[in-house]
């Protein structure tokens, strides 16, 4: 069921014919097929805008491109900011502008996987579009999805957007050198991301004082 509103501002409910994500899951199921096919794993990084995921790319290709062929699809709206940045580290990097769409979908990842050269690829990390909310329900075809968050967000990040966390097999909780200056506690923050999904894998990190990367490293890969 849905609701919309009419002319005169009155609720009504509607029956959706369709179930308009399922498209997407097929796409994606479609994308995972292609990469098994390869033997390629694909790790997917979602989050909130300027939380660190390009920072904690960065920081696991370091650790990881001498093991594997990385590639790297960096989404945002405008700019090829983020590709620069991961090209500096040494790998392949491509870049997604979507303009005004807040997440990347299935259907472009298609055309970007179309586009790589599988048979020399062991891994590819998706940065989605800095959104905390929407990108969860749009999956790319992903073996592994992390959602990055940081103390930046403040204390209730977690408790405010449990439907994103009940998703979450793998949570970064970065910029962890900045708790203190935001009255962060960490240990009631992974307390609450544990409490919404006790299986939930959460890796405390600072990517500027190169804290916890190797953890969380060792935790993703290999992917099995
Ligand atoms: N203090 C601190 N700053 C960090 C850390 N990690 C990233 N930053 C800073 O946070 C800012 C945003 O980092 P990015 O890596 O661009 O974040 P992002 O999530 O990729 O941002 P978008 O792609 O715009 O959504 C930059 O100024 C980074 O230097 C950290 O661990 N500690
Ligand atoms: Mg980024």
């Amino acid at each position: 069921m849905g609701t919309f509103i009419d002319g005169r501002g009155n609720f009504k409910e509607i029956e959706l014919k369709q179930d308009l994500l399922q498209d997407h899951w097929t796409l994606a199921a479609a994308n995972r097929r292609r990469l098994d096919r390869f033997g390629v794993k694909m790790i997917e990084f979602m989050g909130s805008v300027g939380t660190g995921k390009t920072s904690l790319i960065q920081q696991l290709v370091h650790r990881l491109k001498n093991d594997y062929s990385i590639t790297v699809i960096n989404g945002d709206l405008a700019t090829t900011i983020d590709q620069e940045r991961i090209l500096a580290c040494g790998v392949d990097a491509l870049q997604i502008n979507t303009g005004k769409e807040c997440h990347l979908d299935a259907a472009t990842l298609k055309g970007v996987l179309e586009r790589l050269d599988l048979e020399q690829t062991d891994l590819i990390l998706v940065e989605n579009v800095g959104n905390l909310i929407c990108p969860v329900d749009f999956p790319l075809g992903a073996h592994r999805r992390l959602l990055v968050i940081s103390v930046t967000e403040g204390p209730y990040v977690a408790l405010k957007h449990p439907t994103v966390f009940m998703e979450m097999e793998y949570v970064a909780v970065n910029k962890i050198d900045l708790a203190p200056v935001m009255d962060v506690d960490l240990t009631a923050l992974v307390r609450d991301i544990m409490a919404i999904r006790p299986a939930t894998r959460v890796f405390p990190v600072s990517c500027k004082e190169q804290k916890g990367i190797g953890e969380l490293a060792a935790a993703l890969v290999p992917v099995q």
